[in-house]
């Protein structure tokens, strides 16, 4: 496997050539969102430039333009996640409108009183509060897997917890505020011998690992386009075709239906029947572009590089004195959560935003995490392919700066 060539791809990536403060950019804030590269930016211009149209309604040819780019996108997804069917890939605005759509439509019609739904210890509250929601509407119980203090979950605790009640388990594959990547094959095989389906929110996983949704056998997988280098406001969700099929719809309008009357509507086929209205076109079609351009570099090259800054920056941060990392399971993906014995990590993100280094301080819409682990917050650097080695030199020398400050 040959490797990546990161100074020609960070060629590819206008705002990683900012200058902030009169310093240059350097960005470690990829789990919150990553940079575009030039290729997604123009597509999501000439769309709007070139081939402006709504999308599934037209007879003229920018509509059917149009709509030939949006599904196409659809098949590219299709193909990054290894789904089996394109009609599979439904677009959403995000991992977030994905779990909620699942929540509402195939939760509100499985989940009943005395039902329980099984999540992690660390899920984002994106795969928390939409379940807990569905429970309090339905009499169900929210249950949590548990972690240790590697932040790695108990599998064989989850195994006590599966019982005839759980009728769905929902997991993220990689934790946005540890970095742990769980063992989501292992533990769907082990949810499907209890006759429970699995929701993987993939929001974290998909931008660093090779996905195969078939490999891993998941029931519904997530996604968000923003930070796979897409747009924003774009996200897919995958769902097995027979689940999707049985599930009601999650929104009424145009194109997810067939016909109406005033007395009765007879609803689309996949992929249509769950989105209803005009979608966010040009953000399929720059997602379209981003999947393309991430194959192209091939996931398994990026997950190599991104192990080998990993690693890279985790003997950088353990070096220095006074610094707590939050996660440390050794199997683990682009984040490096951390403390400081001498600082508020807001304190942190700041001293590092004054050195142009950008970070995320917070708990990372992870409260449960920070409570697991008994801090307010954490400083999080995280990481894409497009980061150096230099750029974790300038995230040291950044975390030695807010020693000089506050020792
Ligand atoms: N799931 C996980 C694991 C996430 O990390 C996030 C966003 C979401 C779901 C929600 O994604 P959205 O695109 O629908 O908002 N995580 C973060 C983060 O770590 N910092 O900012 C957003």
């Amino acid at each position: 496997m040959t490797e990546l060539d990161v100074e020609r791809i960070r060629k590819d990536f206008p705002a990683l050539h900012l200058t902030v403060g009169g310093k240059s950019l350097v960005y470690l804030d990829n789990a919150a969102t990553s940079q575009k590269p030039q290729a997604v930016i123009d597509a999501v211009t000439r769309y709007y430039a070139e081939q402006n149209a709504n999308v599934h309604r037209g007879v003229h040819y920018l509509s059917e333009l149009a709509t030939d780019l949006y599904e196409k996108s659809r098949k590219k997804v299709q193909k990054f996640l290894n789904a089996p069917l394109t009609c599979e890939i439904i677009f959403t605005r995000g991992a977030t409108e994905g779990i909620n759509l699942v929540a509402q439509t195939y939760g509100r019609a499985h989940v009943g009183a005395g039902d329980e739904v099984l999540i992690s210890a660390m899920e984002h509250h994106s795969n928390i509060v939409p379940w807990q929601m569905l429970c309090e509407e339905k009499g169900a119980t929210l249950r949590v897997i548990p972690m240790n203090d590697a932040g790695e979950l108990l599998v064989e605790e989850f195994e006590k917890l599966l019982t005839p009640r759980t009728k769905m388990v929902g997991l993220s594959h990689v934790s946005n505020a540890l970095g742990t990547v769980n063992p989501v094959k292992k533990m769907i095989a082990m949810a499907h011998a209890n006759g429970t389906p699995v929701l993987v929110d993939g929001a974290q996983s998909a931008p660093h690992v090779p996905i195969d949704v078939q490999d891993i056998d998941c029931d519904f997988f997530v996604c968000s386009g923003h930070k796979m280098c897409g747009p924003t406001g774009i996200g897919v969700l995958f769902g097995k075709a027979p689940r999707l099929d049985a599930m009601p719809p999650y929104q009424g309008g145009g194109d997810m239906i067939l016909s109406v009357t005033f007395e009765k509507t007879i609803f689309n086929s996949l992929p249509y029947k769950f989105e209803a209205g005009t979608p966010h076109i040009e953000g399929a079609i720059g997602l379209g572009v981003a999947v393309d351009y991430l194959a192209e570099l091939g996931m398994e090259r990026i997950a190599k590089w991104e192990d080998e800054l990993l690693e890279y920056g985790t003997r950088l941060l353990s070096n220095i004195d006074g610094v707590r990392r939050i996660g440390t399971a050794p199997h683990r993906a682009a984040v490096l959560s951390f403390t400081m014995d001498c600082a508020h990590p807001h304190d942190i993100g700041q001293i590092f935003s004054d050195n142009g280094v950008a970070i995320r301080a917070g708990h990372h819409c992870a409260q449960p995490v920070m409570q697991r682990f008994g801090v307010p917050a954490t400083a999080r650097i995280s990481l894409a392919f497009y980061n150096t080695k230099a750029d974790l030199d300038a995230a040291a020398a950044a975390a030695e700066a807010v020693k000089k400050v506050f020792d």
